[in-house]
């Protein structure tokens, strides 16, 4: 299989640290976000939503959307549990990600780390910088009762989770505060296969 990515991506980062930790092989195609690569023609025609990551498999198939990806890899593996109510929660924080955590911490982090903060974002910036820190503390009020964001185990919503929340700080949203949330960072690095963003 081919994964279309761009290597700074959090949710890029998703897909290729699932694959690595599972062991299956894949290609990496570069794709570069800022140079505006995903919205040739070419790559439209791969995914018509002009964004990575995405999947490519052998017999052509494209998947886009970076935790409809790791859902479908993680299938049949023990990231993805079969048991209704654990998998409940997968698909919770799953959804949560995508509506409450990457468009405040990730999008903070863009606008910092990628577009190096334009006066004209500032206002902007704050108000998702606010918003982005509501989100980790819900997730480190969570992080107290539970090792894992689904439960006692590790699975594809701490990797969904992880992507962003670990480069937050590139975002100028401090994790400090959190000593929860740094202890569930420090056990999902230690996991086996684990492998970093940008390697
Ligand atoms: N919901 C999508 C979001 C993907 C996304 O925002 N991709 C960005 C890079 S992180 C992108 O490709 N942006 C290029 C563009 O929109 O032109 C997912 O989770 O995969």
């Amino acid at each position: 299989m081919r994964v279309f990515g761009d290597a700074q991506s959090g949710n890029c980062y998703k897909v290729q640290l699932l694959l690595r930790q599972l062991g299956r092989p894949f290609e990496w195609v570069p794709v570069d976000v800022l140079k505006q690569e995903t919205r040739t023609p070419e790559f439209l025609a791969l995914n018509p939503a002009g964004q990575v990551p995405l999947l490519v498999w052998d017999d052509g198939r494209c998947l886009p959307e970076s935790n409809a990806i790791l859902l479908h890899v993680a299938e049949g593996t023990p990231l993805l549990p079969v048991e209704p109510w654990t998998r409940a929660q997968v698909y919770r924080w799953l959804f949560w990600e995508q509506y409450q955590h990457e468009p405040t911490v990730a999008v903070s982090r863009f606008i910092v780390h990628y577009l190096k903060n334009p006066p004209e974002q500032a206002e902007r910036l704050a108000g998702l910088q606010a918003r982005a820190h509501q989100a980790l503390r819900l997730m480190t009020e969570h992080l107290q009762r539970q090792p894992f964001m689904a439960g006692s185990a590790y699975t594809v919503a701490d990797i969904a989770l992880y992507a962003y929340t670990h480069v937050a700080p590139q975002g100028g949203v401090h994790l400090d505060p959190y000593p929860a949330l740094r202890d569930w960072l420090a056990r999902v690095a230690a996991q086996p296969g684990h492998s970093r963003m940008g390697e």
